[in-house]
């Protein structure tokens, strides 16, 4: 028999979204009632990565921007598992923004969760490309120089089929994203918005609106910055 290990507990701040995107993916995973032994998740490194240990599935902390391609293998070889790769905007945007550029033009049928604290929350708030610009970070004193990459916007141009985006303070609205990103065929994408309650709470006033609709091509995407929602599927 396995011997069940104690869960480790949680270390973010008081407050922090995390708490509640952790129990959207578990109740997520609860519902769609897939065998703990058939899911693996592959964790980045940041605050976010570090819901590693929390859940009840099959799990691999890779290094730092490097979760989607460990995600793409897995699934590569073993094509009967439902394979989450989780990663922090700094992992996707900065160290590892190529493999996500290439696995959703490959439409991996993995199910990538975005978690956009909008710094590098982990080592202090740096910033990160999807900081937006003249953000105060503890890196730039005179403000962020550059305009923020945009997950959905490089989805839409690389070719994924499910492109979504959902504020983490909406966990229901999360949870059944999370199940229908799953349940999609090929790549799939959610965006969770989650300033990071520490470092980037001067520069997250901005208010996003929920769509009912997704867009019927993924250009009508480009630039669309506060919408939330199911943006774009194209079903196989
Ligand atoms: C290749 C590499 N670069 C930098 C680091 C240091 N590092 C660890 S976590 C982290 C910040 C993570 O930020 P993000 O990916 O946005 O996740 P968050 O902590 O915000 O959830 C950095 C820079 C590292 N571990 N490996
Ligand atoms: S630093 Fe930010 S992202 Fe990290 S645990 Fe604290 S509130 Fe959450
Ligand atoms: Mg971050």
């Amino acid at each position: 028999m396995m011997e069940k290990l104690p869960r480790p507990i949680p270390t973010w701040c008081p407050g922090c979204d995390n708490y509640l995107v952790l129990v959207a993916l578990r109740q997520a995973l609860q519902k769609i009632k897939i065998a703990p032994k058939d899911t693996v998740v592959c964790f980045d490194i940041g605050c976010a990565g570090n819901m590693n240990g929390l859940l009840d599935v099959c799990s691999v902390e890779t290094l730092h921007g490097r979760s989607i391609p460990v995600a793409s293998g897995i699934k590569a070889v073993r094509e009967d598992l439902t394979v989450i790769a989780q990663a922090g905007d700094g992992g996707l945007l900065n160290e590892g923004l190529n493999h996500f550029v290439h696995a959703c033009r490959r439409d991996d049928d993995i199910t990538v969760l975005v978690n956009n604290s909008l710094v590098f929350s982990l080592t202090a708030g740096q910033r990160s490309s999807a900081t937006p610009q003249g953000a105060l970070s503890r890196a730039d004193q005179g403000g962020a120089q550059n305009k923020p990459l945009s997950v959905i916007d490089l989805a839409a141009i690389s070719g994924a089929t499910f492109i979504s985006r959902i504020e983490a303070s909406d966990p229901s609205g999360l949870q059944a994203m999370i199940e229908k990103a799953i349940r999609h065929h090929g790549f799939s994408v959610i965006e969770i918005i989650e300033p990071c309650k520490i470092w980037a709470k001067k520069f997250t006033q901005q208010k996003y609106k929920l769509i009912k609709q997704p867009f019927r091509q993924p250009s009508e995407l480009i630039g669309k910055q506060f919408v939330t929602g199911l943006l774009y599927e194209q079903k196989r």
